[in-house]
């Protein structure tokens, strides 16, 4: 069984995946954190790399490429800092996509780092003509402070890159409320590594995956994609998790507005045609009032449970519009739409640590 088409999703052209080098780049503490586990969770990519301004960041890839952006004094740096001081590394980064045929970006766009390079190194895979998958993580609810650029940063993503596939933090908070953030963060990572795994892995050996050219095809008109998650041990586990991943997306934004949607499945081997059948068909009966396209992937484990990963395009508003709201008061008549970086010339000349 291949992962198949319930409904053909919007016919919209977009650009072929091509056979050439898959470049995965972890941008900032998140971004390198989750790259890290993307590449040995044997999702298929040739060359990783890494950027950020803290080393620490590095610590758990050797395999990897590193960028440094040397910082001038420790302490917290603005967004346009930090993309000014980055301006010197950005050739070096143009240089390395050029036998690449796609480029996978991963950060949190909350933090300082994620939001001021992951835009600007968005542009140059743009400019490169090159096909760009950006997986951001949105700021937990309670990082206010981080609202605001990582809205911004959403946006610029919408019309740079061909897929943007935002991950919620808030999504897993309920889990487990009292777990110390560091702990919390390793088991959100492991889900959102095990989702993405499930969506980018390609159909063509083993287990029944949707792959990193349907994910491409995601593109809406919204420009971006939310993921849903649900999980379940109970007799109707199937329908349960799947359940679960339709509110998730719920949470995030109306579901009567999506356009199209993959689902991802990954259950023990009892799950029957039936089971994947009413998944699908309880996808798109709730999901864009009965309109939607809905395409799946299926892979099956030895574990007792079913994981439904959703992810979903065309919510016209979502939670993020409110992180910005000046750009909802402006309604995308954006001033000035460049992205802003300063360097300060008093500042000593920067190095190439790596
Ligand atoms: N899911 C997940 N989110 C993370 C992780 N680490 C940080 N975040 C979130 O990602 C956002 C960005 O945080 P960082 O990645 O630490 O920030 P940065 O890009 O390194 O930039 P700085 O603010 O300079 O450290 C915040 O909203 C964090 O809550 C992680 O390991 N997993
Ligand atoms: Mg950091």
């Amino acid at each position: 069984m291949n992962a198949s088409t319930w409904e053909s999703p919007s016919s919209e052209p977009t650009k072929m995946v091509s056979s050439e080098k898959t470049i995965c780049i972890g941008i900032g503490t998140a971004g390198c954190r989750i790259g890290t586990e993307i590449v040995s969770a044997k999702v298929p990519i040739h060359q990783f790399l890494m950027v950020s301004t803290d080393k620490e960041d590095f610590s758990d890839s050797q395999q990897a490429d590193k960028i440094l952006v040397d910082l001038p004094f420790r302490g917290r740096m603005s967004v346009s800092s930090v993309r000014g001081l980055a301006h010197s590394h950005l050739n070096q980064i143009r240089n390395m996509l050029s036998d690449a045929g796609v480029v996978i970006i991963v950060s949190g766009l909350g933090g300082t780092v994620g939001s001021a390079l992951t835009p600007a190194i968005s542009q140059i895979v743009h400019d490169c003509g090159k096909m760009l998958v950006a997986v951001v993580v949105m700021p937990f609810k309670f990082e206010k402070s981080r609202h605001f650029y990582s809205a911004l940063s959403l946006n610029k993503l919408k019309k740079l890159a061909d897929a943007v596939i935002a991950i919620d933090n808030d999504m897993f908070l309920e889990y487990s409320p009292r777990t110390p953030l560091l702990s919390a963060y390793a088991a959100i990572n492991t889900k959102i590594v095990a989702a993405l795994s499930a969506l980018l892995t390609s159909t063509t050996n083993g287990p029944q995956n949707v792959g990193l050219a349907k994910v491409a095809e995601t593109n809406s008109s919204t420009g971006y994609s939310v993921l849903g998650l649900g999980s379940s041990t109970a007799l109707n586990r199937v329908e349960a998790a799947v359940m679960e991943a339709i509110q998730s997306v719920g949470q995030i934004g109306n579901i009567d507005d999506a356009e199209s949607a993959i689902l991802h499945l990954s259950s023990d081997a009892s799950i029957s045609t039936a089971d994947v059948a009413s998944s699908v068909a309880h996808v798109h009966s709730l999901l864009g009032r009965g309109k939607v396209g809905v395409q799946y992937g299926l892979s099956t484990n030895s574990k007792s449970s079913t994981t439904a990963v959703l992810l979903a395009s065309g919510l016209s508003r979502t939670k993020f519009d409110s992180y910005d709201p000046l750009s909802e008061v402006l309604k995308g008549k954006e001033i000035d739409d460049s992205m802003d970086s300063f360097v300060d010339e008093s500042l000593p000349r920067l190095t190439l640590l790596e």
